[in-house]
């Protein structure tokens, strides 16, 4: 059977800055480049951001190689670190420049659409170590700062922008679970950073309207959406999945979208003494400033049960987890290399969700993928490598993505988590992702079988199921 995909679908594939161009004339650190320089030993094998997968060296060479697996679309970052030589004053790094008009030009001379992103956890530990990072408001405007010169700079040839990947995961790594640097544990800290960075992105916006002159321009946010589900009909894991949702979905999906925060989640936020500092003028500029497209990121559910309210949780000023337990569902599917669950039907739940109740605003899978350790193994004897199972993972989600764009849901793209396997925040080369496999001794770059499958469903729209 044959899934046709909508005229125009974006087939892509998402990289960030950070991950895939490597230290390289790069002036100033991020809080990566920072954290492995005094912590080697937190990322996996000690293998740190310096080289990444080469992309500053590599562009012209990758972006052929992009072009041969089908993409039609690639997103990555511009690195603030690169492109910006003084924060406070946003006056540039010509190197930088010079660099991201080659990647846009090189990408639009291969036909692919550049979805450019402008924050990627990648904050400047100058300004983490001067301000508290995205816990200042004056961090705030610097961002908008440098988000004005990407936008003058690019916005002739770049009409798709996106403000931040996955900002929860700023909060949840850097400020409650202690994955990211700099590792605090503070709620209250927490709820704030994700207001100043809806905040950021909101004010992106529309600095992105007062300036753009692209007539094709258009501006998102991409996010990590989790759909949250209850371990059982039981009224108590209802109400814990439904807080799951406000926290790990609705945070950013309602400002973003509808220009307002859920009543819910404010009203828990103020009784427990939390609630974020933000002015009406803040609010108001929230509220005009929503987004044209969305971005998701999908990997895996969130199965949750009712609280077990144990001490851990109280041992701080306040945790999310107060109000839901995670609930490991027995018998779900798990990717044991990353520790996720893999639920396609997540993907269908999105898909009808944004379209009911997000005015069926413009949408794409801005990232889903496979991460898979030691893919050497799975090489044939002329060293491609046969990720079967990465193609299945990808049909089985095209298929349940397919079945929401059918029921009418405004979704113009998917795009793999990643086009060449990159570095990771702090995983760093454990778990691959890509299309095309990255030898991180050697650089040497080979496609994967699903690069050559992805390309004949690119090139035809259709998925064979
Ligand atoms: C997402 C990030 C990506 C990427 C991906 C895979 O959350 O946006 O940057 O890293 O996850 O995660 P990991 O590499 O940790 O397995």
């Amino acid at each position: 059977m044959n899934l046709q995909f909508p005229n125009g679908f974006s087939w892509g594939a998402a990289t960030s800055g950070p991950q895939s161009e490597g230290r390289f004339n790069k002036k100033h650190a991020n809080v990566f480049d920072h954290w492995f320089e005094v912590e080697p030993e937190s990322f996996h094998n000690q293998v740190g951001p310096d080289v990444a997968s080469n992309f500053y060296n590599s562009y012209k060479e990758d972006i052929k190689l992009m072009k041969e697996v089908g993409l039609n679309s690639v997103r990555t970052s511009i690195q603030w670190t690169r492109l910006i030589d003084d924060f406070e004053t946003a006056t540039l790094n010509q190197d930088g420049v010079d660099f991201y008009n080659n990647v846009i030009d090189e990408l639009l001379a291969n036909d692919i659409k550049p979805f450019i992103n402008l924050h990627h956890f990648d904050l400047p530990v100058e300004l983490y170590d001067k301000y508290g990072g995205w816990e200042s408001k004056h961090v705030v405007d610097l961002f908008v700062k440098f988000a004005e010169q990407c936008f003058k700079l690019f916005g002739d040839r770049v009409s798709e922008w996106f403000t931040h990947n996955e900002p929860m995961v700023v909060v949840d790594g850097q400020y409650l679970y202690q994955f990211h640097y700099p590792k605090v544990v503070d709620g209250k800290k927490a709820v704030q950073v994700a207001f100043n960075l809806q905040l950021a992105s909101s004010k992106a916006v529309a600095k992105f309207k007062e300036v753009n002159t692209n007539p094709d321009g258009r501006i998102g946010i991409i996010l990590n959406l989790t759909p949250s589900y209850p371990a059982s009909d039981d009224p108590a894991d209802q109400k814990a999945a439904n807080f799951a949702n406000l926290w790990f979905n609705q945070i950013f999906l309602d400002p973003s979208i509808l220009g307002e925060y859920p009543a819910e989640l404010v009203e828990i936020l103020e009784n427990d003494g939390v609630l974020f500092e933000a002015t009406k003028e803040e609010l108001a500029i929230i509220k005009e400033n929503t987004i044209d497209i969305l971005g998701v990121n999908f990997y895996h559910p969130h199965r949750v049960k009712q609280p077990d309210v144990s001490p851990d949780s109280l041992r701080f000023n306040w945790m999310p987890v107060k109000y839901f337990d995670n609930y490991d569902m027995p018998g779900r599917r798990m990717n044991i290399d990353r520790g996720w669950e893999i639920y396609p039907k997540a993907l269908y739940d999105i898909a009808i969700n944004v379209k009911e109740n997000y005015g069926n605003i413009a949408w794409f899978v801005a990232e889903n993928g496979m991460g898979v350790s030691n893919e050497e193994l799975f090489q044939d004897e002329t060293g491609v490598v046969q990720d079967d199972y990465r193609i299945n993972f990808i049909k089985e989600h095209l298929t349940e993505l397919h079945k929401g764009i059918e029921e009418g849901s405004n979704c113009i793209g998917y795009h793999l988590w990643t086009p060449i396997d990159c570095w990771s925040w702090s995983n760093a080369y454990k778990n691959r992702y890509g299309f095309i496999a990255n030898n991180i001794h050697t650089q040497v770059k080979t496609i994967k079988k699903s690069g050559h499958w992805f390309k004949d469903v690119a090139d035809n729209n259709t998925l064979e199921i």
